[in-house]
C-alpha cells in the first residue's frame, strides 16, 4: 500500500454501534501505522489503550445566554477546520450524514484545503427522517458534497436511494468486529456467579433499550421459550424502554429467571456463556450486537428488517422471523436449543460467517483503499 495517510475521525463518541465502529477503525487503521485524530466531543469510549499515533480533539460547546441552543454544529466544524489546517489531514471521515458531514463540508470551506470526506451511514440518519422530512434535503446535501459515501449494509444503501435519491453512489462496507477481542473465552465461573443452573440454557439480548430494540418482545418470547425448557434470559444495556420491560418481567413472573445486568463491557464474557441471542428490532441497519455474539459461537434469531438478514443467515447460523412474531421466534427458538447438533452447527457456521464476511482486516482495507482512490499520488 501507499504512504501513510493523516486521517481525520468524527462520530458521536458515547455508547452505540456507529461509535464503537469509528474508534474501532481508527485503533486499527492506526496499528497499520496512519495517523489518526479524533475529533469529538469526548474522548470515545472504547479507545482504552494508548496509541503513539492516536489524537484526540475535543469538540467545546459553550452555553451562551444569547443563544437559545448550544451551537454544537459550529463549534464541530471550527474544531475540524483547525485541526486539518495544522495537522494538514488528507481525509475527514465522518460517521452520519447529519450533522457530521454537514460540518465537514462547512470545515473543508473554513480550511481551504482539498481534504476528502469519506461519510458513513450508520442508518439512523434515515431513521430519522421518519420523524422529521424536512431533513431530507441537508441529509442530501450531506452526501451528494462528500467524496465517497459507504453504508454498513445494502439495505441501508437502497433505503437511502429510496428515501433521498441522492446523485451519489454509495457503497456498502460492512461492519466488522475486533476478532481478537470478540472469541470464545472461558467464563464460566459466571453461571454459577449468577445462579444458572447446570441444566438452563442461556439467552442473552444486548441493546440500549430504544423502543425500535422492542426488548418487550425479547421477554415475551423467553416467556414461551422458558415454559418448554430451563433457561434464563440476560437483559444487558439501559434506556428508555427499562421502566415497562421490568414491569412486564414482573407481570410474567419470569424475575427469577431474567438477570437485568445494565450496561456491561466484557461482553465477550457474557456471550461465551450464551446458548442464544435473540436481536428482535423494528429497525436495525446492520445489527452490530449479533455480530459480536456470532464471533463468539453464539447462533442469533434476528426480525426480517434493514441489514439484519445480511449478517444472520436463516437456516444456517440462526433464523429469521418477522417483526413482533413471538409465536414463531419461540419456535425456532425451542428447535434449535433442543437439537445439541444442530446447535453445534450453527455456532460454527457463525464464527465462520464473521470470518468470511466481516473479518476487520478486509473490512479496515476496504475503507484503506477508498481513501488512497481519493488521493491519487500517496
Ligand atoms: O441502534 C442504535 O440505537 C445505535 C445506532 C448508532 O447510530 O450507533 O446503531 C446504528 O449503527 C450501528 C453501527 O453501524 C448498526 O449496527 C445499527 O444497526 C444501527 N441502528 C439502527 O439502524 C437502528
Amino acid at each position: 500500500m501507499g504512504n501513510k495517510l493523516k486521517i481525520g475521525i468524527t462520530c458521536y463518541p458515547s455508547v452505540g454501534g456507529s461509535g464503537v465502529i469509528a474508534t474501532e477503525l481508527g485503533k486499527l487503521l492506526a496499528e497499520r501505522g496512519h495517523e489518526i485524530h479524533f475529533i469529538t466531543s469526548s474522548i470515545p469510549f472504547r479507545l482504552n489503550k494508548m496509541y503513539h499515533n492516536i489524537y484526540y480533539h475535543q469538540v467545546e460547546v459553550n452555553q451562551y445566554a444569547v443563544f437559545q441552543y448550544p451551537p454544537y454544529d459550529i463549534a464541530l466544524a471550527s474544531k475540524m477546520a483547525e485541526v486539518v489546517k495544522r495537522e494538514n489531514l488528507q481525509i475527514l471521515h465522518v460517521h452520519y450524514a447529519i450533522p457530521h458531514a454537514i460540518c465537514a463540508i462547512l470545515a473543508k470551506q473554513m480550511a481551504g484545503t482539498d481534504v476528502k470526506i469519506v461519510t458513513t451511514l450508520h442508518g439512523t440518519d434515515i431513521t430519522v427522517l421518519g420523524y422529521d422530512p424536512s431533513l431530507t434535503d441537508a441529509i442530501r446535501f450531506g452526501i451528494e458534497k462528500s467524496d465517497y459515501v459507504t453504508a454498513v449494509s445494502k439495505a441501508l444503501v437502497g433505503q437511502t436511494n429510496e428515501l433521498i435519491q441522492p446523485q451519489k453512489e454509495i457503497q456498502t462496507v460492512y461492519n466488522f468486529i475486533d476478532e481478537r477481542v470478540y472469541k470464545k473465552v472461558n467464563s464460566n465461573h459466571l453461571r454459577e456467579e449468577y445462579g444458572i443452573l447446570p441444566n438452563e440454557k442461556v439467552i442473552i439480548h444486548v441493546s440500549n433499550f430504544r423502543a425500535v430494540k422492542r426488548v418487550q418482545d425479547v421477554v415475551k418470547a423467553f416467556a414461551k421459550i422458558s415454559k418448554s425448557i430451563p433457561a434464563k434470559l440476560l437483559l444487558v444495556g439501559d434506556g428508555p424502554e427499562m421502566t415497562v420491560v421490568c414491569r412486564l418481567v414482573n407481570e410474567l413472573n419470569l424475575s427469577n429467571r431474567v438477570l437485568l445486568l445494565g450496561r456491561q463491557d466484557n461482553l465477550e464474557e457474557l456471550y461465551s456463556i450464551s446458548d442464544l441471542k435473540l436481536l428482535l428490532s423494528s429497525k436495525e441497519s446492520f445489527g452490530l450486537v449479533a455480530l459480536e455474539a456470532m464471533a463468539c459461537g453464539v447462533p442469533c434469531i434476528g426480525t426480517n428488517i434493514g441489514g439484519i438478514p445480511e449478517v444472520i443467515k436463516d437456516g444456517k447460523n440462526g433464523y429469521i422471523c418477522e417483526v413482533g412474531d413471538i409465536e414463531a421466534i419461540a419456535e425456532k427458538a425451542l428447535y434449535l436449543l433442543t437439537d445439541p447438533v444442530l446447535h453445534e452447527e450453527f455456532s460454527r457456521n457463525a464464527v465462520a460467517s464473521v470470518k468470511e464476511d466481516f473479518m476487520s482486516r478486509n473490512i479496515v482495507g476496504e475503507y484503506e483503499e477508498i481513501y488512497y482512490r481519493l488521493l491519487p499520488g500517496s
